[in-house]
């Protein structure tokens, strides 16, 4: 079976961790983002991925390349984001038989999409907490007979999840109308596919869209503690290595330096003398974690330094961002309220006790900056020695 992969979009709501990579191809522990849903789609026996792609495409051509794992890769150029039927639709020409489509943003469990693979026509969907805001499965039995947006009083939980292995004859129905809010959608192929074929569902497991720079965090949380301890790198005899720790083959370990899982140390990476990494936490490759360093909880991006004095917690920093020495990131308010960020100019709770900063590429700060919670800084940002930065910039 054939799997269309949706990787055209920009995600503006991840700024400004997106300002040179399209979301999919963000990092979340070992690989980019999309890069499980791939492999969970090879593992479930796909033969054939079929990338759509658009922002940035050639990150994601670069990675894939024309064979990813032993499967052959085609791609979709979707030169504008009309919806997702209409992203399917650019891929058209490549569909020759029953096709499944996933999201390159969304992370499912790998059983969840077997399970999905293995039914005829089928959707997935999962328990929502508050199902009126989602699209809520009407079923009679087994079958999914339509699905209802956003129901004011729903009769079910059982909300969909997007993904979904469609009949070959759906590549004909990509043709839907605009929807309301002016998309070509996904759900309007498959109320034609609900009339004419009994399609399944299967309940995922465990299932998260990436959408907001926290969820990308929540994201590297969740694979970074499916990896097994493995060292490969160069550790020194004095580091200590506490649970899942991950060293890879060129990274490097000094004296002093306490580790404790799970952590994922990339190739080229350098730590320490005397740095503390706690979970989950991934330094990129080509990433410095120098002396008396702290680091909690983060996201450090390939070739991105840390080298002195500095505490980070629960945040992101983007690629070749370096940190001022004694820089130090605030990841809890007094009142211990959610820590709130800016997400395309209107101010959001994150839902997380504990979230520190968002660091867009290339940015530097000066040394003693303190940085409040939930405080983004743009790609090249500058702050001042000894600065306290308590809004964005
Ligand atoms: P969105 O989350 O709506 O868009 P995005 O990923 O660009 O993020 P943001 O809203 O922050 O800008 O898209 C959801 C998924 O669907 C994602 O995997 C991209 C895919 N998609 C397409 O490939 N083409 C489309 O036209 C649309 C609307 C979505």
């Amino acid at each position: 079976m054939q799997t269309v992969l949706l990787a055209a979009g920009e995600g503006t709501r991840m700024r400004p961790l997106t300002a040179g990579l399209p979301k999919p191809m963000l990092p979340v522990a070992d690989r980019p983002l999309c890069a499980h849903t791939a492999d969970a789609a090879i593992e479930a026996g796909t033969d054939e991925l079929i990338l759509v792609v658009g922002y940035e495409a050639d990150v994601v051509r670069e990675y894939f390349g024309e064979e990813y794992r032993g499967v052959p890769v085609k791609y979709a150029t979707q030169d504008e984001q009309l919806g997702t039927a209409h992203a399917v639709r650019t891929a058209h020409e490549h569909l020759d038989g029953r096709f499944a489509v996933l999201y390159g943003d969304d992370l499912y469990d790998q059983a969840s999409i077997e399970a999905l693979f293995a039914a005829g026509p089928g959707i997935t969907a999962y328990r929502a907490e508050n199902p009126s805001n989602y699209g809520v499965l009407d079923t009679d039995g087994d079958r999914v007979v339509g699905v209802t947006e956003k129901p004011a009083s729903p009769e079910t939980n059982l909300v969909s999840a997007g993904a979904c292995v469609l009949p070959s004859e759906a590549r004909e129905w990509l043709d839907v109308e605009q929807s309301e809010r002016g998309e070509y959608e996904l759900t309007d192929v498959l109320d034609r596919v609900f009339a004419e074929y009994e399609v399944s569902y299967t309940e995922l497991d465990r299932w998260m869209g990436v959408g907001r720079p926290w969820e990308l965090l929540e994201a590297n949380e969740w694979k970074l503690t499916e990896l097994d301890r493995e060292v490969r790198g160069d550790v020194s005899d004095d580091a200590d290595l506490r649970g899942p720790v991950v060293v890879e083959e060129g990274a490097a370990i000094e004296p002093g330096v306490v580790i404790e899982g799970p952590v994922l140390v990339r190739s080229g990476a350098h730590v320490g003398p005397n740095a503390y990494v706690r979970g989950a936490t991934l330094l990129g490759e080509d990433s410095e974690v120098g002396h008396a360093v702290e680091i909690k909880n983060s996201v450090i991006m390939r070739e991105t330094n840390v080298p002195h004095l500095s505490y980070v917690g629960d945040s992101l920093l983007g690629r070749d961002v370096n940190f001022g020495a004694g820089t130090t990131v605030a990841n809890l308010r007094h009142d211990d309220e959610p820590v709130e960020q800016t997400v395309k100019g209107e101010r959001v709770s994150t839902g997380r006790r504990k979230y520190g900063v968002v660091v867009g590429d290339g940015a530097k700060t000066g040394i003693e900056t303190s940085l409040s919670p939930g405080v983004v800084l743009s790609p090249g940002a500058r702050t001042e020695p000894n600065e306290w930065v308590s809004r964005d910039r």
